[in-house]
């Protein structure tokens, strides 16, 4: 919830009392922790048809995934990166399936190193805490369009407020994109683009305390779209499923992250 001041009361008060709320408001929205119940929860369809893991919603199984949009933009330098994008996801015993389709007008895609930086190209990002809370600690997914991979464990403000990437951390999942258009070429105007991930539950709930997926459990977790168009890098956009807030603190703020619920 945005932080808001009660106008009737504002001729009541000083204005360094106002000073002081806002600043605490402010706070409050920084630190508060992740409340089950505040965030909408997303209700992860199982499957019982096998996937294939090919950038391409074939399957009749996604037809039962629900369908959220990445509509939360973070930072936008002109309406025109304000580009639509949608995410789905489900379940079986062994993997947690996503899919994400992305309007797009300029694909951009640059890095080709694995564990490089593909969130500066077209860039889907999933993070995901298997607990319904927030600790600070997140497994993160990030591919570009041409599948340069970058996953990690974060550690959210670690030390001394800094964040640290333990990049080390490198399972074994699947994913595949399709794109319609031209990448890097700013002379044509492209449609857009999709990603389809199988991540194994084993490269998730494998640390203590975390439950494995049954009816009801929940986890907790963010998805995030990249969205960059020119070649040189100026203009992008940064889109989140759930809120952000306070747009200083990065998209990786784990009490910011809202909640999965497997379903049968
Ligand atoms: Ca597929
Ligand atoms: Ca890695
Ligand atoms: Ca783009």
């Amino acid at each position: 919830m945005k932080p808001t001041l009660n106008l009737g009361m504002i001729s009541k008060l000083s204005m360094p009392f106002l000073f002081l709320s806002a600043f605490s408001l402010n706070l409050f929205a920084q630190e508060k922790q992740l409340v089950i119940g505040e965030q909408p929860i997303y209700k992860v369809a199982k499957t019982a048809e096998p996937m294939k893991v090919d950038g391409k919603m074939d399957e009749a199984a996604w037809k039962n995934a629900q369908v959220v949009s990445i509509d939360n933009f973070f930072r936008r330098d002109k309406p025109v990166d304000k580009q639509a994008s949608t995410f789905r996801m489900m379940w079986d015993a062994t993997n947690i399936y996503l899919f994400y389709e992305a309007q797009d007008t300029s694909l951009t895609s640059r890095e080709t190193a694995f564990d490089g930086r593909p969130y500066l190209d077209d860039c889907a990002e999933f993070f995901v805490l298997p607990i319904p809370d927030s600790l600070s600690f997140h497994f993160g997914f990030e591919v570009n369009i041409t599948k340069a991979r970058y996953d990690y464990v974060m550690l959210y403000r670690y030390h001394n407020n800094r964040s640290f990437f333990v990049k080390d951390y490198n399972p074994a999942y699947q994913v595949e994109s399709t794109y319609d258009g031209t990448i890097n070429n700013l002379t044509d105007k492209d449609k857009g683009w999709t990603m389809e991930f199988a991540i194994p539950l084993d490269a998730l709930s494998n640390f203590s305390g975390a439950a494995r997926p049954a009816a009801g459990v929940k986890w907790a977790f963010q998805a995030v779209r990249q969205d960059r168009n020119l070649v040189e890098d100026r203009g992008r956009s940064t889109s989140t499923l759930f809120p952000v807030y306070v747009f200083a603190l990065d998209v990786h703020q784990p009490h910011r992250f809202g909640i999965m619920e497997f379903a049968e």
